[in-house]
């Protein structure tokens, strides 16, 4: 039997709980009249360990709390220490530069291409906010029911975030940990507000 290891590449860890966060999400895509905003959606990722993490394994939930869907990322998406990348429903039509997208198999990761479920939901009342968590089999990594306590944001206005304590399960979605993006990003066009790729800049 040959398990050598030159066939094999690098492998990384999957994160712990206080080593990725989500930190900016773009759930309020741009409104076409006719069409879907969903197409221009997006979440960055941030990675705030001093170690070489993989995405592969991780389970994202999305929709509303309480029904939500998930998609496990079966593709190695690799995050250096300190990085922020982004994961888009199209890396196609994101508008995102492609610098600051998230990579698999030497391209640009779509976690939605053929996957028009995997929409980030835009509205909600109690009992049922719009939601986006990353999971490890049963460790949550990061849990955001983003729109708790009504704080939503325009078209084309991604809320970044501005605290990066651990995630503590039974801990309520906390506004004052976020702010709504106030700038134009490079490569979008004259109504994207945010950072993604980038450190979050909240007042
Ligand atoms: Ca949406
Ligand atoms: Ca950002």
């Amino acid at each position: 039997m040959d398990a050598g290891p030159r066939d094999a590449g690098p492998t990384y860890p999957t994160p712990l709980p206080g080593e990725v966060f989500l930190s900016e999400i773009n759930y309020n895509g741009e409104n076409v009249a006719g069409g879907s905003e969903t197409a221009f959606e997006w979440f960055e990722v941030y990675n705030k360990s001093s170690k070489t993490l993989t995405l592969k394994g991780v389970t994202v939930e999305l929709g509303q709390s309480d029904a939500p869907k998930a998609f496990l990322i079966a593709e190695e998406v690799i995050l250096a220490p300190g990085a922020y990348k982004v994961l888009p429903f199209s890396a196609a039509t994101c508008r995102v530069p492609a610098g600051m997208l998230a990579v698999a198999n030497g391209a640009p990761y779509s976690y939605g291409d053929a996957q028009a479920a995997r929409t980030l939901n835009n509205s909600g009342a109690a009992g049922s906010w719009p939601r986006l968590a990353l999971k490890v089999g049963a460790v949550t990594i990061d849990d955001q029911q983003y729109g708790q306590g009504g704080f939503f944001s325009a078209n084309q206005q991604t809320i970044q975030r501005k605290d990066f304590a651990a995630y503590a399960p039974g801990v309520a979605f906390d506004a004052t940990k976020w702010c709504k993006s106030s700038k134009v990003w490079a490569g979008g066009n004259a109504n994207d507000f945010g950072t993604p790729g980038l450190a979050s800049d909240c007042p």
